[in-house]
This record gives C-alpha cells, sequence and structure tokens, in this order.
C-alpha cells in the first residue's frame, strides 16, 4: 500500500492501517517531515480555528494543549509526537515526492521527480487541499525593493518589529497575521478586498489543573472530544448547509459583534462584509477588531492598482510605502493531487477526467481508477469542521475495502460511473439550501461557481461511508 503525503490525513490512514495490523505500507513525503500545511504554514498568529481538543486524533488524544485553539507550532509538534508514538515514522520515505502513478491492470506503478519507481496494490491520495500558495496577479511585484512573500512561505529572516508592513488579504490567514503583528509593525497597512464576518471566539489557556486532570483521567478527554464534535456539528453543521436556527444565531453573533467592536461607523462600514456570515469560510476571531482599532493599524479598501520599489499603489493614487509585503491571499483549493499526474484504466489520466472540476464517489473514490482512494478528496466536509475526524471517517471507510482485499475476497475495486454521477447529481441539487451560494467569492466555489463541499452534515458523511455498497462498485 502506498499513501501519498504524510500530513494529518496520510498519518491518520497509517495509524488505522498499522492498528490493523497491515505493515506492507509506504508513506511518500514530498517533504523531509510530517505535519503537511502544519509544517508549511510558520506565520505569525497561525492558530487552529477548531477546539484543540476535537482538532486531534480521536486515537490518539492529547492532554497538554496549552489553549482552546491551539497554535500552529504545537499542532505540529503534536503530529511529530503522533508520527513516532504510533510507529509511523518508519514508513515514511521523506523527500519523495510522487510525480506520476499508472495502473498497470494489476497495480499503480508509481514513478517519484528523482527517478525512482515503486509498486503499489493499493494507493491512497491524501495529499491535503490547501498547498498550492495562490499568489496575487499584481502588476510590478516582483519590483517591490523590500521583501515579500506568500503566508505558507514566511521568510523568518525578515525583521518585522517597527517595519512598515502591508498585509494583503482578509482571510483567516490575513486576520491571525494582522492580530499578531498589530503593535510589532510600524504601522501595519491591511489591503482589504472584501470583508469578512467574525465570530468573536476567544483565545483562552488552559490551566494546568485541567490538563492533569485530562492526563490522569483518560474518559475526561473523551467526554471533552465528544462534547465539542457534538457542539460543532450541532451548530456549524447545520448552519452552513440549511436554514434553521443555528444559521440565524450564527449571522446575529457576528452582526452584533461588528456593532458592538466597532463603534466608528466610517470604519464598520468598510468592515461591513457585502455577503451573508458563512458564505465565505467563517473566522473565528476575538483579536482582529481590537488590532483594528489601533492607531498604528490601517485599513486599506481602495484596490491595489501596482506595486512599485516603494510600496503599494491604490486606485486613489495614494503610495503606501512599506518595508514588508505578506501576501495573505490564499491557496488553489482545486488542485488535487497535483502535480502528481493519476494514469488509471484504458490510460485515462485523472486531469482528463477532472476537465471539469474534482469529482468522486463520495469524497473517497474516482471511476476509472482501480484500487485508488482519496482522503480529504472532492467535496469532503470541510466548511468550519475539524478535518481530523472527517479524515478519521474517510480512513475507516477504505480500511474496509483494504480488509476485503487482505483476505482475498477483493482484488479490484472501483467505483463505478453511474453511482458516482448519481452522488454529484444528488450533491448538487443540495447546493442551493447552503449558504455558500447565498452570493459571494469564496475558494469553496469551483470553476463553474458550484461549491465544491459536502452539502449535508458531517453526519451524513459518516452515514454515507459507514459500509461499502457494494453494487455501486465494480469489483474483480
Ligand atoms: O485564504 P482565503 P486564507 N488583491 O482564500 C484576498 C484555512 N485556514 O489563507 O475575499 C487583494 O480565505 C481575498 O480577497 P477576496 C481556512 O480553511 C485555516 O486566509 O477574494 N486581495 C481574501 O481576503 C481558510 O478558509 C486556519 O476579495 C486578494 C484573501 O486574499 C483557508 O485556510 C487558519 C487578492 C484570501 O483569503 C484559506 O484562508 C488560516 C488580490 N489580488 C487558514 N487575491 C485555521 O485556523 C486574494 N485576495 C484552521
Amino acid at each position: 500500500m502506498a499513501i501519498v503525503g504524510a500530513g494529518m490525513s496520510g498519518l491518520c490512514m497509517a495509524a488505522k492501517l498499522r492498528q490493523a495490523g497491515f505493515d506492507d505500507l509506504v508513506v511518500h513525503e514530498s517533504a523531509g517531515e510530517v505535519g503537511g500545511t502544519w509544517r508549511d504554514n510558520t506565520y505569525p498568529g497561525l492558530s487552529c480555528d477548531v477546539p484543540a481538543r476535537f482538532y486531534s486524533y480521536s486515537f490518539a488524544p492529547h492532554a497538554g494543549w496549552s489553549r482552546n485553539f491551539a497554535p500552529g507550532a504545537e499542532i505540529q509538534r503534536y503530529f511529530v509526537g503522533a508520527s513516532a508514538d504510533l510507529g509511523l515514522r518508519r514508513h515514511i520515505r521523506f523527500d519523495s515526492e510522487i510525480a506520476r502513478a499508472d495502473w498497470d491492470g494489476r497495480r499503480y506503478r508509481l514513478r517519484t521527480t528523482d527517478g525512482h519507481t515503486d509498486h503499489a496494490d493499493v494507493l491512497i491520495a491524501a495529499t491535503g487541499i490547501l498547498r498550492e500558495p495562490r499568489l496575487p496577479d499584481i502588476e510590478g511585484l516582483s519590483s517591490f525593493a523590500g521583501a515579500a512573500f506568500h503566508s505558507a512561505r514566511w521568510d523568518h529572516s525578515v525583521p518585522l518589529r517597527g517595519k512598515r508592513i502591508a498585509v494583503i488579504g482578509t482571510g483567516s490567514t490575513g486576520v491571525q497575521i494582522t492580530s499578531a503583528l498589530a503593535g510589532v509593525a510600524k504601522p501595519l497597512t491591511l489591503f482589504q478586498r472584501t470583508a469578512q464576518w467574525i465570530l468573536p471566539l476567544p483565545q483562552l489557556p488552559y490551566s494546568p489543573v485541567s490538563r492533569a486532570a485530562l492526563r490522569v483521567v483518560p474518559g475526561l478527554n473523551r467526554l471533552s472530544y465528544r462534547s465539542y464534535q457534538h457542539i460543532m456539528e450541532l451548530v456549524f453543521g447545520h448552519a452552513a448547509v440549511e436554514p434553521g436556527w443555528q444559521r440565524s444565531a450564527v449571522a446575529e453573533v457576528c452582526r452584533s459583534y461588528l456593532r458592538l467592536a466597532i463603534r466608528d461607523p466610517r470604519l464598520r462600514a468598510k468592515l461591513t462584509p457585502p455577503d451573508d456570515p458563512m458564505c465565505k469560510r467563517l473566522i473565528m476571531s476575538a483579536s482582529f477588531y481590537p488590532a483594528l482599532r489601533r492607531r498604528d493599524v490601517h485599513l486599506v479598501t481602495d484596490s491595489i492598482t501596482r506595486v512599485e520599489p516603494a510600496g503599494i499603489r491604490t486606485s486613489d493614487g495614494r503610495l503606501h510605502e512599506v518595508d514588508v509585503i505578506v501576501l495573505a491571499t490564499g491557496f488553489d483549493a482545486h488542485a488535487f493531487l497535483r502535480p502528481m499526474e493519476l494514469v488509471g484504466e484504458h490510460g485515462q489520466t485523472l486531469s482528463d477526467a477532472w476537465r471539469d472540476g474534482p469529482r468522486g464517489y463520495r469524497t473517497v473514490a474516482v471511476p476509472g481508477f482501480p484500487n485508488f482512494f482519496t482522503l480529504i478528496g472532492p467535496h469532503s466536509p470541510i466548511g468550519n469542521h475539524s478535518l481530523i475526524a472527517i479524515a478519521e471517517t474517510q480512513a475507516d471507510y477504505v480500511l474496509g475495502w483494504l480488509e476485503r482485499i487482505r483476505s482475498g475476497s477483493v482484488s479490484t475495486v472501483v467505483p463505478t460511473a453511474e453511482a458516482t454521477e448519481e452522488f454529484n447529481t444528488a450533491l448538487r441539487s443540495a447546493m442551493p439550501s447552503t449558504v455558500w451560494t447565498t452570493g459571494c467569492d469564496s475558494w469553496y466555489l469551483g470553476a463553474d461557481g458550484v461549491p465544491e463541499l459536502w452539502p449535508w452534515t458531517p453526519a451524513v458523511h459518516r452515514r454515507m461511508l459507514a459500509s461499502p455498497v457494494l453494487p455501486h462498485f465494480q469489483v474483480t
């Protein structure tokens, strides 16, 4: 078995395989360490906006989280620790980037970018979704005389204290960076194209007593995990996908927070989004609005016309002179697996199969590509939920097929085109009830403007993946 990627979902799959007694597995990781997005993102203020006691593997609870929303470096240490504690590191081939995988009718032939080859009966893609930085197409960016870098490629050699720093982008990343660098930069200028709704969830430290209690009584940790899961599913799980009290409540909290936290009507007008809360991915922060109230933080809403050696020129003709430009401009969320190429039955490539956008069977498999599975694949429930919980559901499902392959009752398995089409039709017809179609642009939308998300609750995802529906597959 070959797993591509040793990020959160690849480690999850490898751990499940090990627990089930599978030993013949290799995890190909293009970088030199595990962690995926948590390894790559090191920007100031990085933290997870899903509660830490829920954003952990259910099979590897961690009592030591320092805060309710864990800092990025702490999460990265958790994944490195879990990969060692669960005995996964000996299965990981670091600096091994798969360039191509070809199905030869029986198994996949893998080729790495440095020319190595390998074989796998089963191929599992755990390559993540937000890994390809999206650089803005702004004229003159390369002419800038200071330092300019994407948030996921932070240049830690660049001094920040007392510098004039520009942050472009107001997604979760830009908001966290702005909150962290307010008071460090002199001044910080935030360039906002579209205002975003903010839910004020504060960062709270966990007391040593509560951490010790969770360590001594593991049942408390499980209880905490389940409680967070229940609340997240009850509120955000429903709010995003269907109208109801959850959506109204989240919207009301966001609107009231803006009203109460920003008293200056001109600043409030600039910060009022044109769309409904949750249409774009909801941002959790109790420190962003306070940062914007500072005198040394400026919010610019005039559009950027170009970058010049000395700074950023906006449509009002003004040049904002800066020393550092941070591009918090997001990721290409639709570059599943890329740049790796996958070749399935009859020489069909994944690029061809996905010409009109990534489509899979129930987020875990693709017709035409036997013995190939995806974790956090197309249309996974990624809204404001714990992706770890989603990956666990998918890994358990994949494991079910692998048990059948191990027992000899199955040699190859691939979903039928009809079942995949039926699933995708149902998915599309459920989209109009979701908040993502209420009129905004976001990384959730595919090229055709339809959200590439799961339009039902996480519980429906669990139900759909509880066990394979055999007529949906071609099995030999
Ligand atoms: O990226 P984004 P992100 N000129 O795509 C703006 C996860 N995450 O890195 O809205 C000017 O959300 C763009 O403007 P607009 C989380 O899933 C999680 O912030 O398109 N501005 C927008 O404001 C999140 O959703 C955590 O008008 C330009 C911003 O850049 C996802 O990552 C923490 C521009 C991009 O926002 C992505 O978040 C951080 C241009 N040319 C991130 N191009 C957790 O806590 C783009 N923008 C788990």
